[in-house]
């Protein structure tokens, strides 16, 4: 099946023939996570909870809100509250404030925020968590790309003295995003979302976007700027050095399952997922070959199992009854970086073969230079995962003279702007395509495409997940 034009048919079976996903749960925009996809998503997980751990303190609120909390912020309700489930009964009770199901915790959280902070020595105040989320999404809903319960929500949250040091923390937060995006080889456009769709009750909302394979962005993570307008509504104050009461200024920032959905959709290929060896639940399948009556090559598997788990290398030994051949496209499809054939030749010869999953180009190595020439195919595979994804994607991102080969770009266009609303959604309507944001780092004199003012300032517009 091809990857590219028929997308949504190789993601919805590749979640299914590789064990990521069961998507017959009767809920909608509800999925299971298989246990082969579970481990993958807790390696990436791992990735991200190293970073965040850095300089964040992890916490765990309550999944239930409030509603009285939940209703203080007027433009997070506006943004929200078509998006919230409800718990309204205990048993066969009505409650006497409903409590709402957290689509994200900022009205969680900063009632606690108040609490905990005092005065200046108490701040900044970081931390995050990785929970589950509920929004009821009405678009179209698919497995880890837009779901009802987002499992693996990992939402951070800081508060600082001053709206600049807030602003520090929102770049921070930004290479924070890239370091993460770039040990998984997912490239990534960074913009700032326009004011009329930024988060609710934000200042401004930073974007990453990434590029699925039928050209299509999606969004992969988002950094926001709250000032203190979260502070003001639930009257979160420090004393600062000579006394004086002030609000604080705070900073969120979240990554969902999303991006998971990104490392398989851009990895793999027709013939299913390639992974990232640093996130792979198996790095290495080793396939003994055997003869009628002959065990050595299940000897020689073993031992190379024995020294490259010593390395704690992620291995398996597939001695099941399959041919070779149905084994080789198993583990093919579930993406597994490194496959060793061991065939009766090469028992004889001490010698094995080695094939690289994104290539498939057999080689043969000595086994006693085997240890080095996994560890060196190990970080070639990373890098050419990564410059092949980079490569299709800047393909896909391209300067647009006018509004009609804007429309027609398959990717993302940049457009100049002004910086109006009203232009941005005119571009939105000529093109048929969403406003993703300002390319804020990309700054050349030019003319907006639709009033011609003059401008600095770069659009990046695409049909988007
Ligand atoms: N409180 C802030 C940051 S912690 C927040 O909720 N931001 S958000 O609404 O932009 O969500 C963060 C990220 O979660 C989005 O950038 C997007 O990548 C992902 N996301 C949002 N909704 C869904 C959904 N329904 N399914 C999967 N991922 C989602
Ligand atoms: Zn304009």
């Amino acid at each position: 099946m091809n990857k590219d034009s028929e997308f949504s048919e190789w993601y919805t079976n590749i979640l299914f023939e590789a064990d990521l996903i069961d998507s017959r749960y009767p809920v909608k925009g509800m999925y299971v996570w298989r246990p082969y996809g579970f481990k993958l998503r807790n390696l990436i997980y791992g990735i991200l909870r190293k970073i965040m751990d850095e300089e964040h303190e992890e916490v765990l609120f309550p999944l239930l809100i409030p509603k009285n909390e939940f209703m203080k912020e007027a433009e997070h309700i506006r943004g929200f509250e078509n998006e919230v489930f409800w718990v309204t009964r205990g048993g066969s009770e009505e409650l006497d404030v409903p409590l709402a199901l957290r689509p994200t915790s900022e009205t969680a959280m900063y009632p606690m925020f108040k609490l905990w902070i005092r005065s200046h020595a108490d701040l900044p105040l970081k931390i995050y968590q990785i929970v589950n989320t509920f929004r009821y999404e009405t678009k179209h809903t698919r497995p880890l790309i837009r779901v009802r319960e987002i499992t693996s929500f990992k939402e951070a949250h800081t508060a600082h003295a001053t709206w600049e040091e807030a602003e520090e923390q929102v770049k921070r937060a930004i290479e924070m995003y890239k370091k993460f995006y770039d040990e998984l080889g997912i490239p990534y456009l960074v913009t700032k979302r326009p004011d009329w769709d930024k988060f609710p009750g934000a200042d401004y909302t930073v974007a990453f976007d990434t590029i699925m394979p039928n050209g299509k962005t999606l969004q992969i993570g988002t950094v926001h700027h709250l000032g203190d307008n979260f502070a003001r509504t639930f009257d979160i104050k420090y004393e600062d050095e000579n006394g004086e009461h002030r609000f604080v200024h705070q900073t969120c920032y979240g990554i969902s399952e999303r991006c998971v959905s990104a490392v398989i959709s851009i990895h793999g290929d027709s013939r299913g997922l390639i992974l990232p060896p640093k996130v792979a639940p198996i790095q290495i399948v080793i396939v003994p070959i055997l003869m009628s009556d002959d065990e050595r090559a299940m000897e020689v598997s073993r031992e190379i199992e024995r020294l490259l788990t010593s390395k704690d290398y992620r291995v398996l030994v597939d001695n099941g009854e399959e041919r070779p051949g149905a084994k080789f496209y198993k583990w093919e499809r579930k993406g597994v970086p490194l496959r060793i054939e061991i065939g009766p030749r090469d028992v004889s010869e001490r010698r094995v073969t080695l094939v690289p999953r994104d290539t498939l180009q057999k080689r043969g190595v000595a086994l006693d230079k085997l240890l080095e020439e996994v560890e060196q195919e190990m970080k070639e595979i990373e890098k050419r995962l990564s410059q092949r994804a980079w490569k299709k994607f800047r393909e896909r991102v391209r300067k647009c003279e006018d509004l009609k080969e804007a429309r027609e770009i398959v990717g993302v266009a940049l457009l100049p702007w002004c910086g109006e609303e009203d232009c941005g959604k005119k571009i939105e309507e000529e093109t048929a395509k969403d406003l993703l944001g300002e390319v804020v780092e990309l700054r050349e004199r030019s003319r907006c495409i639709i009033c011609g003012r003059e401008t600095e300032r770069t659009i990046a517009i695409a049909k988007s997940f």
